[in-house]
């Protein structure tokens, strides 16, 4: 029975819906208290990005990460919040971060069979200009006996256990999929907790935005060319497309999941493989897109069959709408072909 008055006296929580699911699943609990602990580490960020200009978190922390991208102090707080929290659930046995130029192998005694790969903060070029950021992670299953390695963590996307993000935005929104479709729980800070939002998304076979760093049209490859011309200045009588781009995945993909439509990040001159990388960004992306209903490719294959070499590789990806993704293919594959 729902609360009567100004409070929910039933609202469903991102805690208890893992404890309802665990439940469902019959498992050790182990994935239920991981993804708890996850979710723990994600409200501390969220305070610490909300906090960060007054803590005077932000500013260039004067390193640099194994991709080449300025650290700023937040990603490095951030990242030591993912672990420490993953530690402490002791789920999981090997960690692979964005920040770590290698994976992390947790000590015997006191870690799980899960993996996960996490990008701590992605969009953190946008932190200084209060643009949207997120946590992605990634959670696999260790599935070879004996010690664990940072081979361990090159699975494909396909045999992912659980995906999702969240998001700072103008609110702290967790997105989590453990394979039974897509839910959103949106932060709320009067009690600390996750709350369900957005049960079971769908997204809209076709939508009318595109979202990609026009920036890089010198250096797009003629598919790319062709597909965006044609959302411009399409010639079917239809209306052009809108362009948003955040520049930060984690926003331009949600957005692209909940008002349809399509995300670009292509190979170009300058980033023969793209510049987005598999197992923290795009593998988790393109699961949620296609739980939601959604398609995620390279051009070439789908992202989530991609059987990784290097645990830091980058590969092109188009993710959205179905019928947008298929569009962009077609011409993809007719350029293939010359
Ligand atoms: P566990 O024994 O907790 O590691 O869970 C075993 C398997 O059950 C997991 O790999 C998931 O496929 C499923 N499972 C366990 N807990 C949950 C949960 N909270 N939500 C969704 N699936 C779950
Ligand atoms: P560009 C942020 O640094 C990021 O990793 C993604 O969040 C974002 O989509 C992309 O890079 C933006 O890259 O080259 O367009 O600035």
């Amino acid at each position: 029975m729902s609360g009567q008055g100004p409070f929910e006296t039933n609202s469903v929580t991102l805690t208890r819906f893992l404890l309802e699911e665990g439940q469902k699943a019959r498992g050790t609990g182990e994935l239920t208290t991981l993804l708890n602990s996850l979710c723990t580490a994600v409200k501390a960020i969220s305070v610490a990005v909300r906090q960060a200009g007054i803590s005077h978190l932000y500013g260039i922390a004067g390193s640099v990460n194994v991709t080449g991208d300025q650290v700023k102090k937040l990603d490095i707080l951030s990242n030591e919040l993912v672990i420490n929290a993953i530690k402490a659930s002791f789920t999981a046995c090997i960690l692979v971060s964005e920040e770590d130029e290698h994976a992390i192998i947790l000590e015997a005694g006191s870690r799980g069979k899960y993996i996960v790969c996490f990008d701590p903060l992605d969009g953190s070029s946008n932190i200084d200009c209060l643009v949207s950021i997120g946590t992605i992670f990634a959670i696999y299953k260790k599935t070879t006996d004996g010690e664990p390695s940072e081979l361990d963590a090159l699975q494909p996307g396909r045999d992912l256990v659980a995906a999702g993000y969240a998001l700072y935005g103008s609110a702290t929104m967790m997105v989590l999929s453990c394979g039974q479709g897509v839910n959103c729980f949106m932060l709320d800070p009067a009690i600390g907790e996750f709350i369900l939002t957005d049960k079971d998304v769908k997204m809209k076979n076709r939508g009318n935005i595109y979202s990609t760093n026009e920036g890089n049209a010198m250096y797009f490859e003629p598919a790319v060319t062709e597909y965006l011309q044609k959302k411009k200045f399409p010639k079917d009588g239809s209306a052009p497309y809108g362009s948003r781009h955040v520049g930060s995945m984690v926003a331009d993909v949600h957005r692209t999941m909940m008002y349809g439509g399509v995300f670009l990040y292509t190979a170009n001159v300058k980033s023969p493989q793209g510049k987005l990388r598999l197992l923290y960004e795009c593998n988790p992306m393109a699961y949620i897109m296609v739980q939601a209903g959604g398609m995620a490719t390279t051009g070439t294959q789908n992202v989530l069959d991609i059987q990784p070499v290097d645990i830091h590789q980058r590969v092109p990806v188009v993710m959205g709408s179905s019928d947008d993704v298929r569009e962009y293919l077609a011409i993809f594959m007719k350029h293939a072909r010359k």
